[in-house]
């Protein structure tokens, strides 16, 4: 078993990249295998737990305010009610339970207290705790690292040099800053992208270049296909074909061979044979329930039959903490 390197070249992710589709998918699937139990796939749930009038001007998001959507705008949601769903979300099968809140950026303010309760209430159901607010600083990581946070997602979603076309108001540079908190703080990194937002092959591996360069790797790298929606400026990109999502999820598990790649959004649109095909290339994570944050997934059910007919078992929570949960 190799170590995993971070001076991955460009031209070798892209070499990777455009291999022939078996001989990449033989290879990222070796690679799993000698990494990860390859019939082991965590279960997470994600709740948005504030919802839309975002005003950022990201071009794929439904919850910014300042495209026409039909989203219903929410505010902070009570703590009891984030814990309800949670436990929920623990009694169907997930293991990890994910908040998003669309902000720019933490504030600290009584939001903010009430989701560091969110984070110490959800982590007391013996569930992993993930959060996604925008950017954070150094002090409020270690907040949140403090109220038991198991990871914190904060997306890439594109290379730098596409970024400019799909947001304006943030730079890439901050993007890195909020993860390097993450890092300093202990909290695991959860860090990915999305394609069909328009990028080139090579957009895809400046990402994929720069998440691999990352010392250590994201403990999770999630690969979202963008779900179109109406009124964003994006509505109208044409859907990702599943090789694109099966080239990205192999190149990056054979890149980055012990990180959790996170087959994301774009669920609803595969089939079993496609999402087989991409656990079968590294694949070792997805989004369970019917709504990603705004958007359909499949069902509860959907997933249980897919599991069950494909011989997948969820990975138990905290499986590779030294301490159980609790002590
Ligand atoms: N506001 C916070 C932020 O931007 O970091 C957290 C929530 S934001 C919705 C989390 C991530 O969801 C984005 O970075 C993006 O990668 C993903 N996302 C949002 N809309 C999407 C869409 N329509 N299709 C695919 N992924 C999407
Ligand atoms: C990630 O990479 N994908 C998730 C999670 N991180 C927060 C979000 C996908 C959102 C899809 C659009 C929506 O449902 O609003
Ligand atoms: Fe706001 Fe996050 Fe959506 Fe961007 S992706 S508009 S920051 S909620």
């Amino acid at each position: 078993m190799t170590e995993p390197r971070h001076d991955w070249t460009r031209e070798e992710i892209l070499a990777l990249y455009n291999s022939p589709a078996l001989d990449l998918v033989y290879r990222a699937a070796t690679i799993h295998r000698e990494n990860n139990d390859p019939n082991e796939v965590q279960v997470c749930t994600l709740l948005s737990i504030k919802t839309g009038g975002c005003p950022e001007d990201c071009a794929y998001c439904p919850q910014a305010a300042r495209y026409h959507t039909d989203v219903d705008v929410h505010k902070l949601m009570n703590v009891e009610e984030v814990v309800r769903v949670a436990r929920e979300a623990k009694e169907s099968g997930s293991t990890r339970f994910c908040m998003g809140a669309a902000w720019r950026e933490v504030r600290n303010n009584r939001d903010f207290e009430k989701v560091l309760d969110m984070v110490r209430e959800v982590k007391a159901l013996d569930l992993e705790v993930c959060a996604t607010l925008g950017m954070v600083d150094q002090a409020q990581a270690n907040a949140l690292a403090e109220a038991g946070l198991t990871a914190y997602n904060h997306n890439l979603d594109t290379s730098e040099e596409h970024y400019g076309e799909i947001i304006t108001t943030r730079t890439y540079d901050d993007r890195l800053k909020t993860l390097e908190h993450v890092r300093q703080s202990g909290v695991h990194v959860c860090s990915g992208g999305i394609i069909g937002l328009g990028e080139t092959v090579e957009d895809r591996i400046g990402m994929l270049h720069t998440l691999s360069n990352l010392n250590p790797h994201p403990d999770s790298v999630p690969v979202n296909a963008l779900v179109p929606v109406a009124g964003t400026p994006l509505e109208h990109q044409p859907r990702v074909d599943s090789w694109e999502m099966i080239r990205m999820i192999a190149t990056a598990r054979i890149i980055m061979p012990k990180s959790q790649i996170r087959l994301s959004a774009g669920r609803v649109q595969m089939n079993t044979e496609e999402q087989a095909l991409c656990f079968l290339a590294g694949a070792n994570s997805i989004f369970a329930g019917d709504k990603l944050l705004t958007t359909p997934n499949p069902e509860v059910n959907a997933d249980q039959q897919m599991f069950d007919k494909l011989g997948l078992y969820p990975r138990p929570a905290y499986k590779d903490e030294k301490q159980p949960v609790g002590v």
